[in-house]
């Protein structure tokens, strides 16, 4: 088995000098997290031995030298390049991508630019990832998909393979209130897009709980412990804090510590590190270190900021005001509280190669990161690994990901100054003891789930996800290789039976019961089928027994009404009871189901001979359950010296006597007979008791492709009619 990786970009930069291409390769967090993953499965006994990235190089290639960058690529970086014009990729880059779900994710709404052409634009781009994916996917590839510029990846490779298929977001996934901004297609499009993985990731909790209600509320699909059922596979929404390679950051031997950092002894340090991003909150951390220096003159030339911002997303107009913002509060801080002999900040705008930022995590005091959000924030976790002394502070946004498993660190909100400011002079103060036990504890966590632990619980669930939608879903597909068993074991059994239900079965689900009628080719395709010798036909409803009796009673087949309450033999005309049951405690019942009805809009009750129903599929899909299971307590708290039943079918509550429903109606003909051919299709909740009733060698068929206890399943209600055709 081969893992393959996709992101926006690769892990090596494509150049084009003095007429040749040549590759340099970036150092970013996932890259060099997932290195040591990625190396360790050659030898490891898991499944998967080999590995390749896919993603933009970088740069344009001419057609005429895509091929031979392919290959230059793939021989010494084990990735494969998907080519895209520099044009588009900024474009989409900078347009969906950067200027509107970042902000938007991030909670900042008013950055966030909705325009109409960047949702086409970044559909474009997905499709040619997915297009290139498809040139070399392999039968047996793992695909993993990460991050913001691919959410629409999956399901456009679900369309085409059957691979299992895992997504990685590394950004928060936002509130519903936020989310549900996105304007257009764009809405739902994201959600449907990330569907159309087997596994989606997040890095908290909450960041999987928002993506959830957003999947209920905007698509209306219900999930249970993160598993969400869709036509025919499930979907598994699950929690991977990532983390960093503990061991790198902890062992690395640093020599030179970078020339700017000042003499230990002379200064406290403050760390400041992060890409330039309003997400980021630099100019908060400024505010705060400014504030702790107005309140704190015993600490002027004693303590200084080392600020490095790393440059990015240049294009962007919102990141050149922040510049702005930045350069003039450094200014203003020196200004105002520098001297000669000392700065206060010392702010570099560039990137530092990865030795020097270690040596720097070790020579500082107090690392303060301040973001306002990020999806984790992995340079907090990367200052509490680099300390191979254990000592030094973290000063960490509570609206960071990595603050959920930093909870030894000084939690702060960075939308207070005052709390930064605080927390900055409580940082300076903590004795070396309390700073080492406190780093101990958070060691021991990220040594425990590092980036190779991350990785594998990632794609060890992904295969897990798979084995059950299989078992639930794909093994039961009804192929027509067990079509034909069927149909020859119906052929030579002496004594069969045939028990289906009406709705959604035997006739399509209509909006409109009353229309349901049966047509005159399916009364004759069933009196066909009853007349040839040791069949017998159970038509097993819910509905009431007039509808039936009038559209059904007229061929001799036994009917079921009301789930059994009536029940009318092939040879009569008569309805009768199975056993006596009465219909008076409606009237208690009656007053208690319109209480709710009131209370939940779009609620409503159906009343029939012997039980009563109560729907609220039109009913808001959130508040509804809550209300339902309100009434069923109720119900059952009135009912204990009644002879009734509640069934909490799907968006349903069914009241009626005890003991009528499929499951046992069922076993009223198959106890008449010895039959030695049982075949049993259903399509709704009320199938299901019908379904676990039957002895193991029945078959059973459920119509639709959703979690059921039936042994088989079909997609479509016609094909029922084509299985009983081919009874004949
Ligand atoms: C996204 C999410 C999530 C930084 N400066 C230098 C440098 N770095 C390295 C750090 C760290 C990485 O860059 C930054 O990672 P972050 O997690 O802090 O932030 P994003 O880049 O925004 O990443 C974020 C992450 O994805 C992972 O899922 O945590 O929330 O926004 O590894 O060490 N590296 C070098 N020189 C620098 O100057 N060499």
């Amino acid at each position: 088995m081969r893992l393959l990786i996709v992101s926006n970009r690769l892990p090596v930069s494509l150049k084009f000098r003095n007429e040749e291409f040549y590759m340099e390769k970036s150092a970013g967090g996932l890259v060099s997290g997932l290195s040591d993953y990625l190396a360790s499965l050659k030898n490891s006994t898991a499944d998967i031995k080999e590995y390749l990235w896919l993603g933009w190089p970088g740069i344009s290639v001419k057609k005429k030298h895509q091929e031979v960058v392919r290959k230059k690529i793939q021989n010494h970086y084990n990735a494969s390049p998907v080519f895209l014009s520099e044009e588009l990729m900024e474009k989409v880059y900078l347009g969906f991508c950067n200027k509107t779900i970042w902000p938007l994710f991030h909670y900042f709404p008013n950055y966030a630019v909705f325009d109409r052409e960047f949702w086409g634009e970044y559909k474009k781009v997905n499709e040619i990832f997915r297009d290139e994916l498809l040139k070399i996917i392999r039968p047996d590839d793992i695909i993993w998909v990460h991050d913001y510029h691919l959410m629409l990846l999956p399901q456009l490779l679900r369309e085409k393979v059957n691979n299992p298929i895992g997504f990685f977001l590394h950004i928060p996934f936002p509130a519903y209130e936020i989310f549900r901004m996105l304007p257009g297609e764009s809405r739902a499009g994201l959600l449907n897009g990330l569907l159309g993985a087997d596994l989606i990731g997040f890095h908290t909790h909450d960041y999987s709980q928002y993506f959830l209600r957003c999947v209920l509320r905007i698509l209306g699909l219900e999930h249970h412990m993160g598993r969400i059922d869709l036509q025919g596979r499930a979907v598994k929404v699950d929690t991977f804090p990532m983390g960093v390679d503990y061991n790198k950051f902890n062992k690395m031997v640093v020599q030179n510590p970078h020339p700017d950092l000042p003499a230990k002894e002379d200064q406290k340090v403050v760390l400041s590190v992060d890409r330039l991003d309003y997400s980021k909150g630099i100019l908060n951390r400024l505010k705060g270190f400014e504030l702790f220096l107005h309140n704190n003159p015993q600490w002027h030339g004693k303590v200084r900021m080392s600020m490095i911002v790393v440059p990015s997303r240049i294009g962007v107009d919102s990141y050149q005001d922040i510049k702005s913002s930045l350069d003039e509060w450094v200014g203003y801080i020196n200004g105002m509280y520098g001297s000669f002999k000392w700065t206060p900040v010392i702010y570099q705008y560039t990137s530092l190669p990865q030795k020097d930022l270690i040596s720097m995590f070790r020579l500082s005091d107090v690392a303060l990161l301040t973001p306002l959000r990020d999806g984790m924030n992995l340079v907090a976790k990367e200052f509490v690994a680099s300390r191979n002394d254990k000592k030094g502070v973290l000063i960490l946004s509570e609206f960071t990901g990595a603050s959920k498993e930093l909870s030894e660190s000084l939690i702060i909100n960075p939308n207070s100054i005052d709390e930064i400011a605080e927390a900055i002079k409580t940082a300076l103060s903590i004795p070396e003891k309390k700073q080492i036990c406190g780093n101990n504890a958070m060691q021991l966590r990220l040594k425990r789930y590092d980036i190779t632990k991350w990785a594998s619980d990632f794609v060890d669930s992904l295969t897990e996800i798979r084995n059950i939608s299989d078992s639930s879903f794909r093994d039961k597909f009804l192929s027509d290789e067990i079509i034909r068993d069927l149909l020859t074991d119906y052929r030579n059994s002496s004594r069969k039976i045939i028990i289906v239900n009406y709705d959604g079965t035997l006739v399509p689900l209509s909006g409109n019961p009353k229309t349901a009628k049966p047509s005159k080719e399916l009364l004759e395709l069933l009196n066909n089928i009853q007349k040839q010798s040791g069949t017998d036909i159970v038509i097993l409803s819910g509905r009431g027994k007039d509808d039936l009796g009038k559209w059904l009673g007229i061929i001799p087949v036994n009917l079921t009404a009301e789930y059994g309450s009536w029940i009318k033999e092939h040879d009569s005309d008569e309805w009768t009871q199975l056993k006596p049951l009465s219909g008076e405690w409606k009237e208690d019942i009656l007053p208690i189901l319109e209480l709710y009805t009131g209370r939940l809009p779009g609620a409503q009750i159906r009343e029939k001979d012997y039980s009563l129903s109560w729907h609220y599929h039109k009913a808001d899909i959130e508040q509804a359950p809550f209300i339902a299971q309100e009434l069923t307590d109720h119900l059952i708290s009135i009912t204990a010296n009644i002879d009734i039943q509640i069934f909490h079918g799907n968006k349903v509550l069914e009241i009626s006597n005890s003991g009528i429903n499929k499951g046992d109606l069922a076993w009223h003909w198959l106890d008449r007979k010895k039959y030695d051919f049982i075949l049993a299709i259903g399509a709704g909740w009320s199938d299901e008791l019908l379904f676990q009733s039957l002895p193991a060698t029945a078959y059973s068929i459920k119509v639709g492709m959703t979690q059921t206890d039936a042994r088989y399943m079909m997609e479509k209600q016609e094909q029922v009619i084509d299985l009983l055709k081919g009874l004949l």
